[in-house]
């Protein structure tokens, strides 16, 4: 795809800005988003190559319409950062994801992170309480429960991030989730009233848009999808996919009725792993952050 598309407006040799087709880059203190590129590919356990994902994303932003079929996100300014440094060990690294999201948050703008594993979320989180936030609860889209207090003996493993989160005192709610071990399923128990979940077995053949948050969840939501999430019909571009995911429109919606209920204050795409000669991913990918983009954008409006 690169091969073809003259890209004229870059943050970093080969990283287009998003939407640069459309938009140009504004100042960082005048975006809603900040889009932060992430490729962090360390402790994949099965197919690689979601370090490729954030450039794949940002190459095929290009080929979006800035209205999303209901309103135009990029109304609001979307600033895309260079991407996160990838030299150092996974503490470094994670620490400079934190540096990111704070930035953002500082000015004034929502993180928006394409990764890389779903290790990524965990640096973001620890951004988000450095720039001050403290009060918010966690929503993760994802096949995988990623309690496990480490795996193959990495406790910054990408199926231990939720556990490093849990273990911060943030209360999660897990939808999607379809596979798990015995470990999951008793940190579950052993943290009732801080880990909720409705799981694939629930979500999928009940057809269940919407769900109803705790009324003691936070004021504050971080959203974590991890691309695995969806059924692999939709997105089988990632490294660990599982049949009987959420369909499109399904997670668009459950996006929509968490944005109802608390306000957003970042989200991200996580474990995004292009196949080559399949762009139609790569698309779908980058149209699922502009539509959670909208998503926020209407319900702002909406709170407003
Ligand atoms: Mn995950």
């Amino acid at each position: 795809m690169s091969d073809q598309i003259e890209f004229d407006q870059l943050v970093a040799p080969d990283y287009p800005v998003f939407l640069g087709s459309e938009i140009q880059q504004p100042a960082p203190d005048e975006a809603a988003f900040h889009v932060i590129p992430v490729p962090y590919e360390e402790s994949v356990s099965y197919g690689g190559g979601t370090a490729q994902g954030p450039r794949a994303i940002l190459e095929a932003s290009w080929q979006l319409e800035t209205w999303d079929g209901v309103s135009t996100p990029s109304d609001l300014g979307i600033y895309t950062q260079p991407p996160v440094d990838m030299e150092g060990e996974a503490a470094t690294i994670i620490d400079r994801i934190a540096e990111s999201t704070r930035f953002a948050a500082e000015q004034g703008a929502m993180p928006v992170a394409l990764g890389g594993e779903h290790t990524v979320t965990y640096g973001v989180i620890k951004g988000l309480l450095s720039a001050g936030e403290s009060d918010f609860g966690v929503v993760q889209i994802d096949a995988h429960a990623d309690l496990r207090d480490a795996y193959e003996g990495n406790p910054l493993s990408h199926a231990s991030v939720m556990k490093r989160i849990v273990d911060l005192g943030i209360p999660l709610y897990q939808l999607g989730i379809r596979a798990f071990c015995h470990e999951e399923v008793a940190c579950r128990e052993t943290h009732q009233g801080q880990i909720y979940h409705q799981d694939a077995n629930q979500l999928v053949p009940h057809n269940i848009q919407q769900i109803e948050l705790p009324e003691s969840f936070p004021s504050k939501v971080f959203f974590t999808v991890d691309i695995d999430g969806l059924d692999p019909s939709v997105f089988p571009s990632t490294g660990t996919p599982v049949p009987g995911g959420l369909g499109w429109y399904q997670t668009l919606s459950l996006f929509d009725s968490v944005a109802r209920q608390r306000q957003i204050i970042g989200f991200d795409l996580m474990e995004h792993a292009p196949i080559a000669g399949f762009h139609a991913y790569d698309f779908a990918a980058s149209m699922l952050v502009y539509k959670l983009m909208g998503i926020v954008q209407r319900n702002r409006q909406r709170n407003s």
